[in-house]
């Protein structure tokens, strides 16, 4: 069994209230890695979290961060975000023609490389560079916005990425879902094979319940 390792979605916390105290709330609900999201207003459709806020919410989080860059080019604005050891950064293959170069470099700074693929992106785009991934990171809706509807055909897609993986000798490598990765839809991208679980508006953050009481009912889901 893979491990399971819940990811809370920054993007979810509003600025104006109290990050700070929402991440220990997070933490001390037993939560694995914080995500962060960052968008440049270029590569997708919206402005969202950048170098200082990553900075900053970095010193009041003692767990390990989970970057997702959604930015053009990022293999020329790694050295902006301070990596740190035992993080997890994202980088889109559509978003740079340095792929292979931008996880090693990732890897450099000894933080987990992870390739990311938009819904229409094909598997293939992920073939050569399978040793240099520790992760995969599929976006289940277009990326720019929480609280979007799931696009259905990603679901086979996460079963086809395991396939991939594991015939390669890869059954190491985490898969991540980002994108209403609800509590209705968790269990069936678990069972294609996804491990790392991006968790926004439509599960830790939903109305009506506790941050506590919504991750105990998502590691229900997933363990029954
Ligand atoms: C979206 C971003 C995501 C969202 C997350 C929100 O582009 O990458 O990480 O913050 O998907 O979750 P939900 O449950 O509102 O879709
Ligand atoms: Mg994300």
């Amino acid at each position: 069994m893979r491990n399971i390792m819940l990811a809370p979605s920054m993007m979810c916390v509003s600025p104006w209230e109290d990050p700070a105290g929402a991440i220990r709330q997070l933490t001390d609900a037993g939560v694995e890695l914080m995500h962060m999201d960052v968008m440049d207003g270029s590569f997708v459709p919206n402005l969202m979290l950048g170098t200082e806020a990553i900075k900053q919410l970095r010193r009041v989080c003692d767990i390990p961060l989970d970057i997702h860059l959604m930015i053009d080019r990022p293999e020329d604005k790694l050295a902006w975000f301070d990596i740190q050891p035992g993080e997890y950064v994202s980088v889109h293959a559509e978003s740079t023609h340095h792929l292979q170069r931008t996880l090693a470099r990732i890897r450099d700074y000894g933080a987990h490389p992870m390739a990311a693929l938009n819904p229409a992106t094909p598997l293939c785009m992920l073939e050569d560079v399978l040793p240099d991934v520790d992760a995969v990171l599929l976006m289940t809706v277009n990326p720019g916005y929480a609280g979007q509807t799931l696009i259905p055909q990603t679901l086979n897609k996460i079963a086809r990425l395991r396939r991939m993986l594991d015939d390669a000798g890869r059954e190491d490598v985490d898969i991540e879902v980002d994108g209403n990765v609800s509590f209705a839809h968790c269990r069936r991208m678990y069972d294609a094979g996804a491990n790392m679980f991006v968790c926004g508006s439509s599960s830790i953050f939903a109305k009506g319940h506790t941050i506590a009481e919504n991750v105990a009912a998502f590691r229900r889901i997933l363990a029954e």
